[in-house]
């Protein structure tokens, strides 16, 4: 960019020109202009900087700031109540040991951003409002628990309790409060989990998408409400939290808000020391298409603003980076004078006549209420695009010498005495010097002033906020026997249980009681499941339907899209994806209306992905299905290493309320989605499901009567063996997914090549067994004299005889998970190692989970029970070919 003035009148007289136009004509048409000299300029090969950033100034001009609506004093007071509690919360909590943490600086820098919205904006649900919903950044939840204290919402010994959630006894007594926003533990309170750093904005933009959605399918009118997102700057930095802005900006969610507390720190030191990180996210949200409005400056700034007819006060802004002005607000009003002022004469001319406590008191946007309420107001009424508001703060704001603009300032959780009286005045409290020796909690009583103003205020807003909603109405959910066709044997005909899946959908889509409510969503993989079909069938969602003619208009099954799609076609993006099967999956509790979201994917893109995501989907009771295509090690075979999965079971387990199967036959599938949907939308469990699919094509047995309660607790006997003979060696077969056919192969050949019979399980979910059998063994250990529960696995398996193998298309810390209750000799088999591409059949050898290992996993078991001789095993081993020297495929 040409930065030197070749010729200074000519300057002069653009920039005249410039103010005339914005004298006479306003601000849209001096936009005008400059798009048009832009335009002309770039096409002459000019290539200007235009439309990046903006001076390091507030975007709302003094002149257009609305009048302040709220009674300044009481607000005042109230927020200095509410910094206080807060503060008290995390002092009391660490006052004996600093085991518990808890964070004071975060909050307190952006106080005054969430006070402004608490008096003046954000709506509770009511009969007049549908609610607005706010992501509260994590770390500043001292901050809602302590206004909630006020409110009457949250009690003192709860605030006692801050990060004390259990009783003496290790009970979850439900008498603390949690550390950030977790819904799973408190469900009334909270319904984001945002302190996960990402996950909040990612979720918020997928949230307020969700809501156009419903408001587009006619299912809720959203119109009116708006999602607000607070994040950190730091938390800027993560990928989660800007990387669907471009989403948001397309699809115009001007039902969105960000407001990016910029307090220049992160944990640990300055966020862009070198910088300045307003600046650099003005360029990006503006880039991605949002309205950015920047809240720099403090109403204190306003004459020195005003005088700066020469522009040197505006450029000294621009020079100074965030490190510096990081240390302006660490040390005084002096030091300001002297580093900022004194740059050039003329600055240190123009505070000449203030004090240093006046140059001191020069206030940051964030830190103003009228600045704020200025930007949220013009936030509410922009339409067309989201809005980011990038507010300027301090972090440690008020703390002083015990943290205030310092790098240490993130972790401090106590404060010295003399820091704390200093705060007391600075803030205008009446607290005695005992009260602020004890950290004690206030809260006037209500009939003062303050907090009548306060139920005031949140009475006109419709109640107070955070608040979940923890249950909706319940659906009717169909019977087992609409899945009819999946329940019957497939004979001849090779269908794969994607397949399966995709037609249970379609039977769900076209009930006449829940077809609406589910919400299918798919990455850009729909014809990798089959499910092409349901573009032109139920539409992809589209806010402003489809502008052009598609490509395969002329076909039966064409890319649809439309107002009032049904399908949710994310892109290839597996977080956004996540984001809204979390945003449909919590409807029930956020719109009031159960929403059921199927979202399919490739199984490896799923937990191991964006893991975290579905942690937060757990904590946020969020209900639905996951389904994870092309599932298992050796399935997806000829892609190879990084496509194919041996491990999402195991992740998917370490999730509480997900239950997780791995069927093998399409009557497995309905039995559980079936099961599912009951749990989930007429029972209101707060659990959600992970099925995974497969891709492979076998012929499927229908479903025999009497098994649906072992399919669901995660194992049935499928097929028994021959009846036993007497002495004859007999073995127990376990597998699942597809491996469980391989599993049926080798009881074949065990019978046909050694005389073994072989009762084959179908374990639909070690995961499930695992769980039922440790709550058995931890209720047994605890109840000594009384009868021992039987574990299911135990149960089954009594009353056949013969050692234990299973085999499945997971790592082996999969089956072995029930190794505990398997009250015998138990052999499992597993594709521990990195996937490759070859043939089903080969890569089944490769891993030794095939028909054949199987086998000669039966009959070793055998022999070291003596039930056939050592050689038997090795005359299989030849018979089958297997290579007995080739390192572990594990190893390689
Ligand atoms: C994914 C993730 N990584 C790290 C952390 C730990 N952490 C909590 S707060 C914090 C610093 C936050 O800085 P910023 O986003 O600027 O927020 P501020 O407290 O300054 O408002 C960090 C690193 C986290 N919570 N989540
Ligand atoms: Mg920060």
């Amino acid at each position: 960019m040409a930065s030197t003035d070749i010729d200074a009148l000519e300057t002069r007289e653009w920039l005249e020109s410039l103010d005339s136009v914005l004298e006479h004509d306003g601000p849209d048409r001096a936009n005008f202009l400059l798009d048009r000299l832009a335009g002309r300029a770039s096409r002459a090969g000019a290539h200007l900087p235009l439309g990046g950033q903006t001076p390091y100034v507030n975007t709302i001009p003094v002149s257009e700031e609305p009048p302040y609506p709220g009674d300044e004093a009481l607000e005042n007071r109230l927020s200095s109540l509410i910094r206080w509690n807060a503060m008290a919360t995390v002092l009391q909590a660490n006052k004996t040991s600093s085991e518990l943490g808890g964070h004071i600086a975060s909050y307190q820098s952006a106080a005054t951003l969430y006070e402004v919205g608490f008096n003046h904006f954000w709506h509770a649900p009511s009969a007049e409002h549908g609610g607005d919903l706010v992501f509260f950044q994590g770390h500043s939840a001292p901050g809602m628990y302590a206004r909630a204290f006020l409110e009457g919402r949250v009690t003192e010994s709860q605030l006692r309790r801050f990060r004390q959630e259990v009783d003496d006894l290790g009970r979850f007594d439900g008498g603390g409060i949690s550390s950030y926003p977790h819904p799973w533990l408190m469900p009334e309170l909270w319904q984001f989990p945002t302190v996960s750093m990402g996950l909040g904005p990612i979720m918020a933009i997928y949230q307020a998408r969700f809501m156009k959605y419903l408001q587009g399918r006619g299912i809720v009118d959203t119109s009116g409400r708006k999602v607000w997102a607070f994040l950190g700057d730091g938390e800027t930095d993560e990928p989660e939290s800007l990387g669907a802005i471009g989403l948001a900006g397309r699809e115009r969610l001007d039902n969105l808000v960000f407001v990016v507390n910029c307090n220049l720190q992160r944990l640990d030191g300055p966020v862009r020391g070198n910088g300045k990180i307003i600046q650099e996210l003005e360029t990006i949200f503006r880039g991605a298409g949002w309205n950015v409005v920047k809240v720099v400056w403090g109403s204190r700034w306003d004459p020195l603003l005003a005088a700066d007819h020469e522009g040197l006060l505006v450029q000294r802004m621009e020079e100074a980076v965030d490190g510096e002005y990081q240390v302006y607000k660490a040390r005084d009003g002096a030091f300001v004078r002297e580093h900022f002022f004194g740059a050039h004469p003329k600055l240190r001319e123009m505070v000449a006549h203030m004090s240093d406590e006046e140059v001191w008191a020069l206030n940051r946007g964030g830190h103003d209420p009228k600045k704020i309420y200025a930007a949220y107001a013009a936030a509410g009424a922009h339409t067309g695009q989201p809005t980011v508001i990038l507010a300027k703060t301090i972090k440690g704001y008020g703390m002083g010498t015990a943290g205030e603009g310092q790098n240490i300032t993130h972790q401090q959780k106590k404060m010295d005495e003399t820091a704390l009286l200093r705060w007391r005045d600075r803030f205008g409290l009446d607290l005695t010097d005992e009260q602020v020796h004890e950290a004690a909690f206030v809260k006037p009583a209500d009939d003062t002033p303050e907090m009548s103003y306060l139920h005031e205020r949140r009475r006109a807003l419709g109640g107070g906020l955070p608040a979940r909603r923890r249950t909706s109405k319940a659906l009717e959910v169909p019977d087992l026997s609409a899945f009819g066709g999946q329940l019957t044997p497939t004979g001849e005909r090779e269908i794969s249980t994607t397949m399966a899946f995709v037609r249970i959908l379609n039977t769900l889509l076209r009930d006449k009681t829940i077809g609406k409510h589910v919400v299918p969503i798919v990455p850009d993989e729909s014809r990798t499941f089959g499910m092409e079909g349901m573009f032109r069938q139920f539409g992809i969602f589209s806010q402003v339907g489809q502008l052009y003619q598609p490509e395969d208009a002329d076909q039966l099954m064409f890319y649809k899209e439309d107002k009032q799609g049904q399908v949710l076609q994310e892109g290839i993006n597996e977080p956004g994806a996540f984001s809204s099967w979390i945003a449909a999956g919590t409807s029930y509790s956020n719109h009031d209306v159960p929403m059921i979201p199927f979202y399919i994917y490739y199984s490896m893109f799923g937990f191991q992905r964006v893991g975290d995501l579905a942690w937060a989907a757990g904590d946020s009771r969020t209900r639905g299905f996951l389904l994870g295509g092309t599932a298992g090690r050796t399935t997806l075979n000829g892609e190879g290493l990084q496509h194919e999965d041996g491990h999402s079971h195991i992740l998917s387990s370490t999730i509480p309320n997900c239950v997780s199967y791995d069927p093998t036959y399409a009557h497995e599938v309905a039995v559980i989605v079936q099961d599912g949907l009951r749990r989930m939308l007429g029972d209101q469990e707060d659990v959600f499901y992970y099925l995974t699919l497969m891709n492979e094509n076998y012929s499927h047995p229908g479903l025999t009567e009497g098994s649906e309660e072992g399919i669901l607790k995660g194992m049935y006997l499928l097929r028994p063996g021959s009846e036993p003979k007497a002495g004859a060696p007999r073995v127990q077969l376990l597998g699942s997914g597809t491996i469980l056919r391989e599993v049926l192969a080798a009881a074949d050949l065990l019978a046909e090549d050694f005389g073994v019979a072989a009762d084959v399980w179908s374990v639909t979910s070690f995961t499930e067994l695992r769980r039922e059998g440790i709550d058995a063994d931890r209720w047994n250990m605890l109840h000594p004299t009384e009868e021992a529960r039987v574990p299911w696995v135990t149960s089954s398996l009594a009353g056949h005889e013969g050692p234990v193998i299973a085999s499945t298309d997971y790592v082996r810390t999969f089956a072995d998970g029930i190794r505990p209750f398997v009250d015998r000799p138990y052999r499992v088999l597993g594709t521990d190692g990195f996937g490759r591409s070859d043939f089903r059949r080969k890569l089944r050898r490769f891993f030794e989970v095939d028909r054949h290992y199987v086998a000669v996993a039966a009959l070793k078991e055998l022999a070291d029970q003596g039930k056939v001789e050592p050689a038997v095993v090795k005359q299989a081993i030849e018979q089958y070919e297997i290579d007995t020297d080739r390192p572990a495929p594990f190893h390689v």
